[in-house]
């Protein structure tokens, strides 16, 4: 076990639905360090950039023009074992199949709307949260 770093993306859907603020009381209360935070509308051509490991999917244009569609909430986030805690934390990538309690049960609408995202290895956590923050931007806790 090791301290990790993974980016939580409170998605369009969820924002737009009010629950930014049950999502973030959530991440504390999972006893995540949120190093860097803030509120940001993706254009079409950063969604595309940051999904383009999904090119050529049957669903990439629709998830590109979901992400942009409106305003979204990177997060920076810290923890032991960041990576496989945080995906524990949200669920399965489609609500129907999302254990209890997850944020994605609690609040996904569908797959593509799903409320949420979590970095899948610490080289992506570390990718993505490149992708929206300096390394100035961080909290230093240590
Ligand atoms: P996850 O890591 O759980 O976010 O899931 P993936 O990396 O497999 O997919 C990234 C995003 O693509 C999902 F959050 C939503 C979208 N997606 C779909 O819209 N349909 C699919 O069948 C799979 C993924």
């Amino acid at each position: 076990m090791s301290i990790e770093k993974t980016l939580c993306i409170i998605k369009p859907d969820a924002v737009t639905a009010g629950n930014s603020g049950n999502i973030i009381a959530h991440i504390q209360k999972e006893g995540f360090r949120i190093l860097a935070m803030r509120m940001t509308t993706l254009s079409n051509k950063s969604a595309s950039k940051f999904y383009e490991i999904h090119k050529g999917r049957p669903f990439y244009e629709g998830l590109v023009e979901f992400m942009s569609s409106s305003a979204c909430v990177p997060i920076a986030l810290e923890k032991e074992n960041a990576i496989a805690e945080w995906r524990r934390v949200i669920g399965a990538t489609d609500p129907a199949e999302a254990a209890p309690g997850t944020i994605r049960k609690l609040y996904a609408k569908n797959k593509g709307e799903n409320a949420v995202h979590g970095s899948d290895s610490v080289e992506n956590g570390l990718r993505e949260i490149a992708f929206f923050f300096t390394e100035g931007e961080l909290e230093d806790l240590n």
